[in-house]
């Protein structure tokens, strides 16, 4: 392995402080895996021997990829590291989200590779395969930070966890534990940050477990503080209270009302984005325990939450309309406090379209190695990419008028201003990260009209694969004319 010091290209860069922390016992590893890192961040989605460019640079990253030094769990640490320093750099106030998910990968022509698992639902279709539970940091504003905890498992099978003896089972036995576990690395999280920042742990419908609400409220009773939680209900719980009901029965107790418009993604039924209408009512609640979890956990003191329910006013025709049941450690004292939280669980649909770059623009499940090790630390890299591309997309909404330079070098945004002028000198200076997305977008394929609304990551991956030729031919043409 030859000692290479790395270009200053933005990808270079990126890759030297993403993983700042990660430790080899020798140099030249880290160089070639910050090489590779910046290699795949470079082009997307594309296999090693072509990310990496010729037979040599395969070869050391097939190397790299088999030592024992570079694994899963040390590439995410030291993700975890950069997120923790992005964090504590930004200055931004409000609340930080941490939004928990899961996802399957798929590995259908793996089926001989030793540690993987089923996925397909109930696990009785086989397809091979590993699950990431991921927990990504999104600040109020919707600017992403990055994901400081990932899990990638294989789930066992069938007979490993008879259906009739779920209820009794206590839940660190059961796969759904993973959602206790976020709910702890959120507490951690908070504590990282000095206990000076607010957190709220978000999650959807498959969190609403009842060990889950009973941890926020001890938490909340012995510490009078810590990350706070905001999932949507599942279950139409039974209420601690004399005139008995349930949880989805009471809207005439909920007096807080509140109207909102949220950006609704593109559904599976094929429909348009919409900006929804909603009409938001909450109040407190006290819920039950199940019967099952007194007579088996012996669980015994009811859980005091707050509750709302978002309703969309007006969907469009052949759309099923918005009904989210939230429940919150939140209090929820005003109309504010209600379109906040909402606006808050509507942000979970980050941590989807991470899944989708991940998957569709990184293409992680077409990762071609021989263990399941190796397997696990590629999609740890892809996911650590994913996290970046992501961001890069975020901040062209959140914060469009912020000059593009972290992302980009000026070799890279000098190419992209002159190819989008059709020619002429470059511009003095950087543009906007909102005109930059926009430009990489085009080269991706993205057409602006009117009615496309802003790129998503999809063009955004395409049109930085492209670029990232222009940016060196470039490089080579202009030395060739300034000399
Ligand atoms: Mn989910």
């Amino acid at each position: 392995m030859d000692l290479e010091i790395p270009t200053a290209s933005a990808s270079c860069y990126w890759s030297s402080t993403e993983f700042a922390s990660l430790v080899c016992k020798d140099i030249r590893r880290k160089r070639r895996f910050e090489r590779v890192a910046a290699d795949f961040l470079n082009q997307p989605g594309v296999s090693i021997p072509n990310a990496c460019g010729d037979w040599a640079g395969t070869k050391a990253c097939y190397r790299l990829f088999d030592h024992q030094e570079v694994t899963a769990e040390r590439i995410l640490e030291a993700h975890r590291d950069a997120t923790l320093a992005r964090l504590a750099a930004d200055d931004e106030d409000g609340c930080l989200l941490v939004i928990q998910d899961t996802s399957a990968l798929n590995f259908s022509t793996r089926s001989g590779m030793e540690g993987l698992g089923p996925t397909g639902s109930h696990g009785s279709q086989k397809t091979p395969g590993l699950f990431l539970h991921g927990h990504l940091v999104v600040g109020e504003s919707g600017t992403v930070h990055g994901m400081p905890g990932g899990d990638l498992y294989a789930r066992k099978g069938r007979d490993d966890d008879p259906a009739g003896k779920r209820n009794s089972q206590p839940l660190h036995e059961k796969e759904s534990q993973r959602w206790l576990e976020g709910w702890n690395k959120a507490q951690r999280l908070w504590q990282d940050l000095g206990g000076n920042r607010k957190v709220l742990c978000v999650a959807d419908r498959e969190a609403d477990i009842y060990e889950l609400l009973a941890a926020s409220q001890q938490q909340r009773a012995k510490t009078g503080d810590g990350a706070g939680l905001l999932i949507r209900s599942r279950h139409d719980r039974q209420l601690d209270r004399e005139e008995g009901g349930s949880l989805w029965q009471i809207p005439e107790d909920l007096t807080i009302v509140a109207e909102l418009e949220v950006e609704i993604p593109r559904g599976k039924q094929g429909l348009r984005s919409r900006r929804a209408k909603l009409t938001v009512r909450a109040g407190q609640v006290l819920l039950a325990v199940p019967a099952h979890k007194r007579k088996y956990l012996g669980l015994k003191e009811s859980v005091g939450l707050w509750f709302l329910e978002v309703i969309e006013t007006d969907p469009p025709a052949g759309a099923a309309p918005v009904c989210w049941r939230l429940l919150t450690t939140e209090p929820v004292m005003s109309a504010t406090d209600a379109k906040r939280l909402v606006a808050c669980y509507a942000l979970r649909w980050r941590i989807e379209m991470l899944f989708r770059i991940l998957k569709s623009g990184c293409r992680a499940e077409q990762r071609q190695v021989q263990t399941v090790e190796k397997l696990k630390a590629l999609i740890a890299l892809d996911l650590v990419i994913a996290c970046h591309l992501l961001a890069m997309t975020m901040q062209a909404r959140s914060k469009p008028d912020d000059p593009a330079d972290r992302w980009l070098a000026r070799e890279e945004w000098e190419a992209l201003c002159v190819q989008a002028a059709g020619g002429g000198p470059a511009p003095a200076l950087c543009p906007s990260i909102k005109n930059a997305v926009l430009m990489i977008a085009k080269l991706g394929g993205f057409l602006a009209r009117k009615s496309d609304g802003d790129p998503g990551s999809d063009v955004l991956w395409r049109g930085l694969a492209k670029l990232k030729i222009y940016a060196e031919a470039w490089k080579i043409f202009s030395q060739g004319i300034c000399g």
